[in-house]
Order: C-alpha cells, then sequence, then structure tokens
C-alpha cells in the first residue's frame, strides 16, 4: 500500500489533506503515517535521507520526496476527484504556478521567522532577521490576498490541490504573529478550508 509520511502541523498538511479528498472520493488506500521530526530515532531517516516530510513509498517500493512532486503525484492517482487538472490545460499550469510560488516564496520566507538561528548565531542578530522577515512575510500574504481576490480557491471554482497546500501557511501565520483579522478575505477562506471534512479529519489524525 502507498505510505504518505507526515508529521504534527508540518508542511506536510497540504500532502496529508490531498490524501484524504482522493481516499474520500474513491475509497483508494492510502496508509499515512505520522512520524516526529529532527530526532535521530524518527523513522523518517530510514525512507528520506534528508529526513524530511511530506515523503510517499509507493507500493511498489518508489521514494517521492519534495510538495512539487508528491502534490500532483497523489492527486493524479484519482483524476475524478478533481484535485488537479488535465495534462496540457492551463488549469494545470495554474495549479502548478501557486504550488511553485507556495514552495519556493511562501514556504521560504517562514524560515528566516522560525529558524533565525540558521542565518546568524548572536541571539540580538536574530531577534531582527526574524522581525526583517516578518516584514517580508506580510508583503507576499497581501500577494495571496490580491492573487484570491473575487475567488472562493486559488483556481477555478474548486478545491485543489494549490488550496490544500496554500492552508497550510495560512495556518502557519499566527507563529510569525500575523493575525489574520488584517487580511479578512483570507480569514474567510481559512474557514472554508478548516471546515472541510479532509482538513478536519487530517487536524485529528496529527493531533492525536
Ligand atoms: N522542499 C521540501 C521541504 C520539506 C521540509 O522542509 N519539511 C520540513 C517540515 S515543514 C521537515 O521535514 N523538516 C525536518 C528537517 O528539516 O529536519 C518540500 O517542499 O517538500
Amino acid at each position: 500500500m502507498t505510505k504518505l509520511y507526515v508529521a504534527q502541523g508540518a508542511c506536510s498538511f497540504g500532502a496529508h489533506v490531498v490524501a484524504r479528498e482522493i481516499t474520500q472520493a474513491s475509497g483508494l488506500p492510502i496508509e499515512i503515517i505520522k512520524v516526529p521530526l529532527r530526532t535521530p530515532d524518527s523513522p523518517i531517516h530510514k525512507v528520506n535521507p534528508l529526513g524530511r516530510v511530506p515523503t510517499v513509498v509507493t507500493d511498489n517500493g518508489n521514494v517521492i520526496t519534495e510538495n512539487g512532486a508528491i502534490l500532483p503525484w497523489l492527486a493524479d492517482l484519482n483524476p475524478d476527484a478533481k484535485l488537479f487538472a488535465p495534462v496540457g490545460t492551463a488549469e494545470r499550469a495554474q495549479i502548478q504556478e501557486w504550488i511553485g510560488f507556495l514552495n519556493s516564496d511562501i514556504h521560504g520566507a517562514f524560515r528566516p521567522v522560525n529558524r533565525p538561528n540558521l542565518f546568524h548565531p548572536d541571539e540580538e542578530v536574530q531577534k531582527s532577521i526574524r522581525e526583517q522577515g516578518i516584514t517580508r512575510l506580510r508583503e507576499l500574504v497581501r500577494v495571496v490576498q490580491r492573487k484570491l481576490e473575487g475567488k472562493t480557491w486559488a483556481v477555478g471554482e474548486r478545491f485543489t490541490a494549490a488550496d490544500a497546500y496554500l492552508g497550510v501557511f495560512l495556518r502557519w501565520l499566527p507563529r510569525a504573529n500575523i493575525d489574520l483579522a488584517e487580511f479578512p478575505d483570507l480569514a474567510a477562506y481559512l474557514e472554508r478550508y478548516n471546515a472541510r471534512e479532509s482538513v478536519k479529519a487530517a487536524i485529528a489524525f496529527e493531533a492525536a
């Protein structure tokens, strides 16, 4: 059976939601395995040398890492669930565009905020790296708000893998002391996201 490795509240949450969306629609079996991160004895090290989630191990033993590969791969397991779009369509490229933007710009913008120690050893300098990081992240959140203007979901009128992944980072904003009250459209979007059965089930599974 295909296995998807996730960690509580990590960026693997988007893949977790996609897995639940496609299994709800088709009954396809995917085993979700919750692992701890940054501990040498975590089972994730046996499957992904970088020790990161999300990681997929397919039923014939192939290992797939990186959100940019995993999100489309999972979604394509069940095209009828319409979490992605057919090859060659502009819609497919637009979903990929969102995934690329979220993966490089938005996820990357959280690093100086969450882990400023990666950038400088001095604690005072780390404080200003974090502050500057929050300013940059807030600018990018404005970009997200503009991209979503007048829309229910990121691409087309339905929930896609782009939304499954976007919700991860909107849920992370309180970690950067960014209050969604500043962005009422995004707060409403997150309410729609959090109300989905797949999201509620993924939150409950990861918290258990
Ligand atoms: N570029 C990777 C990043 C994955 C990543 O950084 N995952 C984090 C969780 S959000 C992780 O597993 N961190 C553990 C570590 O780096 O040791 C992707 O998008 O899949």
